[in-house]
């Protein structure tokens, strides 16, 4: 019998517990603020950003919504982070992606502060997930090891087997695991037999962008499943890269699309702001 595993019911944990925190700084004059920019024109985007403003709100964490046209220039939206930067009122910084063609998100990231950088993306903070000491956590695979330690499932010595290698989700989510002593395997698009890779799972991470693109056939019994991929099906439905049903029926947990991976996500953004508030502001 497999278990599902609830994003939700994890993501509204973690949330209570920052606005704990958010509470704790408020009595110190402190209010945690997030800024939030997005260039319009994705859809998707626009729901994750509602979703982030959302989760602001039940944490106490002000937010700040940049807005900006789908054909605003590269030196404006840079212009927009320098000043952001520099404001000591505004703690943590995010720019949603995908951005437009036209702008350089390399440039993007690397605009932000790595103080105020709380999607983790940024050279600093990514090589120090690496060095195993950092305060900023990349959000989504924060989001799984969350919700792997809530479930209690234990990942040391496991074979844990990362499907994708996007410096977003697949690369950090191998160091977070591999810190936590699993035996890390990163498979991608190239990878040759990639069914004996996951066959031999018994945690798997599918972080791909295509939709059901995990089968039955690729999994062992009892297998742990997280599924990152959220895909958006030409009914407008939403599918994880994970063939859900037929998955689920040889897997002790598995993740759902959507109350999954992406509640979790926004629910580990909310802790970095937090830890970023505290570290502008010399608090342990
Ligand atoms: N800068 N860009 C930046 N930071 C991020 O951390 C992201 N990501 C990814 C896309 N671009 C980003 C997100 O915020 C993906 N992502 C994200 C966030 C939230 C949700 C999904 C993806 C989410 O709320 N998912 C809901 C369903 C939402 C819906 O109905 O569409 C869920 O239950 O999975």
């Amino acid at each position: 019998m497999y278990k599902i595993i609830d994003g939700k019911e994890v993501s509204s944990y973690v949330k209570q517990q920052v606005k704990l925190q958010t509470d704790i700084l408020k009595q110190q004059g402190i209010t945690p603020c997030l800024a939030v920019i997005i260039v319009e024109g994705d859809p998707a985007s626009r729901v994750y950003v509602n979703n982030k403003k959302r989760a602001c709100e039940v944490c106490g964490i002000k937010s700040l919504e940049y807005a900006l046209a789908g054909d605003v220039g590269e030196e404006e939206l840079l212009a927009l982070i320098d000043k952001l930067n520099n404001d000591s009122s505004v703690n943590g910084i995010l720019c949603q992606l995908p951005v437009p063609k036209h702008i350089d998100e390399k440039k993007v990231i690397d605009a932000i502060s790595p103080a105020k950088d709380v999607d983790g993306f940024s050279a600093e903070n990514v090589g120090k997930i690496w060095l195993g000491d950092y305060s900023i956590s990349p959000c989504t695979p924060m989001g799984v090891i969350e919700l792997l330690d809530y479930y209690k499932i234990d990942v040391q010595g496991k074979n844990c087997v990362v499907v994708g290698r996007s410096n977003i989700v697949g690369k950090p989510m191998a160091a977070l695991l591999l810190e936590r002593n699993a035996t890390v395997t990163v498979c991608h698009s190239k990878t040759k037999d990639l069914a004996s890779f996951t066959k031999n799972a018994d945690i798997i991470v599918a972080a791909v962008g295509r939709a059901g693109f995990i089968t039955a056939d690729m999994v062992s019994e009892g297998a742990v499943v997280i599924d990152v991929g959220i895909n958006r099906l030409s009914d407008g439905k939403l599918a994880g890269d994970v063939d859900f049903e037929a998955v689920k029926e040889k897997a002790s947990y598995i993740t759902p699309v959507p109350g999954g991976c992406g509640p979790m996500t926004i629910a580990v953004l909310m802790k970095n702001t937090i830890e970023a508030t505290k570290m502008q502001n010399n608090i342990k």
